[in-house]
């Protein structure tokens, strides 16, 4: 991969891409982390399941800037690869998806670049995720580093379902059959139906507890 360090932040090599994208992504990761723990301690309930996070191979980088058609060079990763940084967290519930895009929109240090929300958009795939481009400052000794993150947000039933379709996609290089094609479709409206009334089940409990503790116990009296 060739150097050249023209991309505005000084990046040069690719020891250093690796230790400014793996910070950035270290600081998302405990942000994320946080706002559980707080959401946990204001409303007693998790709002993230699990979270992943990875640094894109050097492999598949190349591979990307070769699809859009630009050569290997570390600027060009810096410029036009956005998720060389990427994290994937993953939720019980179609609405804590909103919830926490909301958070990260709101925290003073994280600025959304861009927002695709295949979840209110499904790709005709059946792809259901929302995705956020965001940059967060790495505070080097000499200077600081806006640094791109890629944010995707799924509930575990998406997150299953893009897992075997991304297995599937690779498998047969974009080129999948016909039947299997509409075989996850098909499943991927079982999942939105899943996801739905799994929503509506959890509401409805929500609602049951906060009556049963809105009366007052007999012995209390
Ligand atoms: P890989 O192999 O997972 O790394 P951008 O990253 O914004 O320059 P793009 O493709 O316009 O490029 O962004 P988009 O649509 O937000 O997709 C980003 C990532 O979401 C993809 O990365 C996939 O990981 C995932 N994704 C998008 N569409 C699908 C889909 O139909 N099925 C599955 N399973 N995953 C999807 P990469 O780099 O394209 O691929």
């Amino acid at each position: 991969m060739e150097l050249n360090a023209n991309n505005g932040e000084g990046i040069d090599s690719w020891k250093e891409v690796t230790l400014i994208y793996s910070a950035a992504l270290r600081q998302v990761e405990t942000k994320m982390q946080i706002l559980n723990d707080e959401f946990q301690h204001v409303h007693q309930y998790n709002p993230i399941e699990h979270i992943k996070a990875r640094i894109k191979t050097p492999e598949s980088i190349v591979k990307k800037l070769k699809r859009s058609g630009y050569e290997s060079t570390i600027d060009n990763m810096v410029k036009y690869v956005n998720d060389i940084a990427g994290i994937r967290i993953i939720c019980s519930f179609t609405s804590d998806i909103f919830r926490i895009a909301t958070m990260i929109g709101e925290q003073r240090d994280i600025k959304v670049i861009t927002v695709k929300d295949y979840i209110t958009f499904p790709k005709t795939s059946g792809y259901k995720s929302y995705h956020m481009i965001v940059t967060v400052p790495v505070y080097l000794s000499d200077r600081t580093v806006e640094t791109k993150v890629e944010i995707q947000i799924r509930t575990v039933a998406m997150d299953f379902w893009a897992s075997l379709e991304h297995k599937i996609h690779y498998k047969f290089e974009g080129d999948a059959p016909e039947h299997i094609r509409s075989e996850l479709v098909e499943c991927a409206k079982l999942v939105s139906d899943l996801d739905a009334r799994m929503l509506s089940l959890n509401n409805e409990i929500s609602e049951l507890s906060q009556v049963r503790d809105e009366i007052p116990a007999a012995d209390s009296k």
